[in-house]
């Protein structure tokens, strides 16, 4: 039984005796990383006081429980996190420091748990800590990947991806669950016959059959006693294999399913790889749910009133055929009943509009590794053709909307047919799905499409990794908007306040301060304290325009060597992005913003003036130093193509402005601040539409028409960065020959002019901070406990528990 410690001196004696048990030592002879260690799981078990109870009283007031399904939780760290929102944050800080060691280096020794991408995977991790601090039961449901995303080294200029161990110290929060393992099928065939009582008896017969093992971490909110769980599952060979024709082959092949976030798909073993991963939580994590419900209700008519699940975007969709199955195969149902209950229960959010992002399945592979699930997927599409066709009258939207279709499985159709919500992430976005991206199903299911504006919580991202700024927060509105942040806006009666203004910029600068620190450890690079930060960080996509960032500056870089009158604002161009390992032209950009550092940096005339810094292996950890030094917030996506964006939230909630398009949350972010109070820029949505629709753009137009274009993109082919003429050949070439797909050289000079604006508001320092504490008061909306309200309200129907 957990211990749990009331003060510094209590936790003192425990944390020694721990360590004396474990490791056979005394405090003063324990390494670090067994203190480490020792305290990560005091934090656990001091967590998981409660988290049997949660379990029980879900159970005995038979509430309602959300589960998250998805591919991606980009957690980070959780010691800081559980030990603050534990509220015994200070008591493990006295207690050690009186011990003589400083908390702040074992927090340096957790590993980002980074089991995701990006944007996705970060939102899943918001929504937890949301779910948990509002006392709703809602629960995640994942895979445990031996090796989180890639970390990213710059050797010669370029990424290199080198393995993420992230386990190497163990896991302290997770909890190996034996008792909860369950057996995941795949390949084979099906044998189907008729039962005595007429019905159809269905038996698929695998040719893989994958232990699944469930690890389980407690999710903690602020100051509540509800423990929610994250349950990431592990694939390890099964008792009763069959058909394996050699052990070490079937040894690798369930291995290499838990491996790795994101398998290599360029191969169709590494596409059959990802499907096989996508069926193997999925599979796993329901068949887990109806297990629990099966035990409390011993009846699955209820289930979709006692279960909400929700598919974080088309990765875990197969949850809705394999729902299906074992409605029918394993109880009985019959299809109509079973269909009820699986759209009741199923919810689906669309991430992203990029065609090439939504996710299609050639048949074939379908087919052959999910013999029972495909069949499935067919009639769904079966019936839904007839049901268009027939029931409605709309053969038009048969052929646009169905499944399969091209020899593919249409993941996002099977998604939209098969749930009662399906949810954008911004207004803008949302409203590009209904009247564009999937009009035609809009028009189908109207009642069916709402939004979800994203959110970030603004614990992690304001309350833990800002104290500077939250301290001055405190001292001005008092302590209330910690547990409920819309109440930020009471900050709108001091934005005039000179001396908040001052207080403000005195914050910003101590977290100037600490970013310059990392930034010199790790890159050996003075910068300005003085200067302007302004940060772009987020993946590295086409469509996000680092380049059109890095065209700027080679712009200003230009004109200050032409002109020696002409002179910029101090200013420091800081990137953070990782690049997909197979996306070459993204890792190009990346060689490029080296180049042109190295080239300025070195400059005596220009580095005065700017510098140019690019921070290596952007994740969590570092998005926590980053986000709040930044005095510029770079989100300048081609409008129409980034869903949200939440990095955008997190430099608003931290007082930066955004220097943006009208694209994603940005359009939100812009109607609370207002437009004096932002600097935007550039084409909006539905001019991009027009644009290509009517395909009047042309690029050599611009190129022609704009000397100072010119001679920025001819310096990717002219050696001015590098010598080698293959270097950023690419960059030219999807600039110039493919009518630059992004329009970078149609918003160039907006952009250009967009930056000049910032600097001549940065001279005003009173009108700068008041703009600054405008963002922040502003910035509660963003909060993910918003999102995570309406989540609650409108599609999931739960309401939070009382632990009494
Ligand atoms: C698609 C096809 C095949 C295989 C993989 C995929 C795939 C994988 C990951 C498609 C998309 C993703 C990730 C998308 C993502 O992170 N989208 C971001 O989601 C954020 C949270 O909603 C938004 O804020 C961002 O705007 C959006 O880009």
């Amino acid at each position: 039984m957990a211990n749990e410690f009331k003060n510094k001196n209590e936790f003192k004696e425990e944390f020694q005796r721990r360590i004396i048990e474990r490791y056979g030592r005394s405090f003063e002879q324990a390494h670090i990383t067994e203190k480490y260690m020792i305290l990560g799981e005091m934090v656990r078990d001091y967590a998981s006081i409660h988290w049997n109870a949660s379990k029980n009283v879900v159970a005995e007031k038979q509430e309602k429980q959300m589960y998250y399904f998805s591919m991606e939780f980009l957690m980070g760290r959780l010691l800081t996190n559980n030990l603050m929102n534990l509220g015994i944050y200070e008591i493990a800080k006295e207690g050690l420091a009186e011990l003589g060691q400083d908390i702040n280096e074992l927090e340096d020794l957790e590993s980002d748990a980074g089991l995701g991408n990006g944007g996705l995977g970060r939102l899943a991790a918001c929504f937890l800590d949301s779910l948990a601090s509002l006392n709703l039961a809602g629960h995640g449901n994942c895979i445990r990947y031996e090796y989180g995303l890639f970390k990213q080294k710059i050797v010669n200029n370029e990424q290199v991806e080198v393995p993420d161990q992230w386990l190497s110290l163990g896991n302290v929060w997770e909890v190996r669950k034996p008792k909860h393992a369950v057996n995941v099928n795949f390949g084979g065939h099906v044998d189907m016959w008729m039962g005595e009582d007429g019905k159809a008896i269905v038996k698929h017969v695998p040719s893989l059959i994958v232990r699944a093992v469930p690890y389980d971490m407690p999710i903690v909110g602020q100051n509540t006693n509800l423990t929610n769980t994250l349950r990431l599952w592990s694939a390890e060979v099964a008792d009763d294999a069959c058909d394996a024709s050699s052990l070490n082959e079937y040894v690798n092949e369930v291995r290499e399913i838990c491996r790795n976030v994101y398998p290599d798909d360029s191969t169709e073993h590494g596409k059959i790889l990802r499907l096989k991963q996508q069926y193997f939580f999925v599979a796993a994590g329901l068949n887990n749910i109806i297990e629990s419900h099966m035990s409390t209700y011993h009846t699955l008519d209820n289930f979709s009133e006692k279960v909400a699940i929700q598919l974080n975007d088309t990765h875990p969709v197969l949850c809705i055929p394999e729902l299906m199955r074992i409605l029918m195969d394993d109880y009985k149902y019959d299809w109509d009943q079973a269909w009820d209950i699986t759209k009741n229960t199923m919810a689906y959010t669309n991430h992203t509009v990029l065609s090439e992002a939504l996710e299609k399945w050639p048949i074939q592979y379908v087919q052959d590794l999910l013999p029972r699930v495909f069949m499935i997927i067919e009639e769904i599409d079966r019936r839904f053709k007839y049901e268009v066709s027939h029931d409605m009258g709309r053969s038009d939207l048969m052929n646009e909307c169905c499944v399969l279709k091209d020899g593919q499985v249409h993941m996002a159709n099977l998604a939209i047919i098969g749930s009662h919500s399906v949810n954008g992430v911004a207004a803008l976005h949302t409203k590009i799905l209904k009247e564009d991206v999937m009009k035609n199903f809009h028009d189908i299911y109207p009642n069916k499409f709402n939004n979800k504006t994203n959110g970030i919580t603004h614990r992690r991202w304001l309350l833990y990794s800002n104290p500077q700024l939250s301290n001055l927060l405190e001292k001005t509105i008092g302590p209330d908007f910690k547990a409920n942040p819309e109440r930020l806006q009471d900050l709108m009666k001091y934005v005039d306040d000179k001396d908040l203004q001052k207080e403000f910029m005195d914050v910003k600068m101590e977290r100037k301060k600490i970013l310059a620190a990392y930034i010199k450890e790790t890159l050996h690079i003075d910068i300005d304290v003085n200067s302007i930060f302004d940060v772009q960080a987020k993946r590295l996509h086409a469509y996000k325009r680092q380049l059109l960032n890095v065209m700027n500056i080679i712009d200003l870089y230009f004109r200050m060597k032409q002109d020696p009158s002409f002179r910029i604002y101090p200013r420091t161009f800081i990137f953070a992005a990782k690049a997909a390992p197979s996306y070459t032209f993204a890792k190009e950009v990346i060689k490029l913003i080296h180049y042109v550092a190295d080239k300025v940096n070195n400059d005596s005339d220009v580095s005065p003036y700017m510098k140019v810094v690019f921070i290596p292996n952007y994740g969590v950890s570092i998005a926590e130093i980053l986000m709040n030094a930044a005095d510029v917030s770079e989100q300048i996506s081609t409008a129409g193509k980034e869903a949200s964006g939440t990095g955008n939230m997190k430099f608003m909630m931290n007082g930066a402005i955004t220097l943006g398009t009208m694209d994603g949350a940005n359009v939100e972010i812009v109607e609370k601040v207002g437009y004096d109070h932002a600097e935007i820029f550039g084409l909006r949505a539905d001019d991009v539409a027009l644009v290509k629709h009517e395909n009047t753009y042309d690029v050599w137009r611009k190129y022609n028409e704009n000397a100072n274009i010119q001679k920025v993109v001819n310096s990717f082919v002219d050696s001015t960065f590098s010598n080698d003429p293959k270097d950023f050949k690419q960059i030219y070439n999807e600039l110039m020959f493919k009518n630059d797909e992004y329009l970078l050289l149609a918003d160039f000079e907006a952009y250009s002019h967009a930056q000049k604006n910032i600097e001549e508001r940065y001279r005003n320092k009173e009108e700068w901070a008041k703009t600054c504490l405008i963002n922040i008061a502003q910035s509660g909306y963003f909060s993910s406990d918003r999102t995570i309200k309406q989540y609650a309200d409108e599609i999931w129907n739960i309401e939070p528990v009382n632990m009494k």
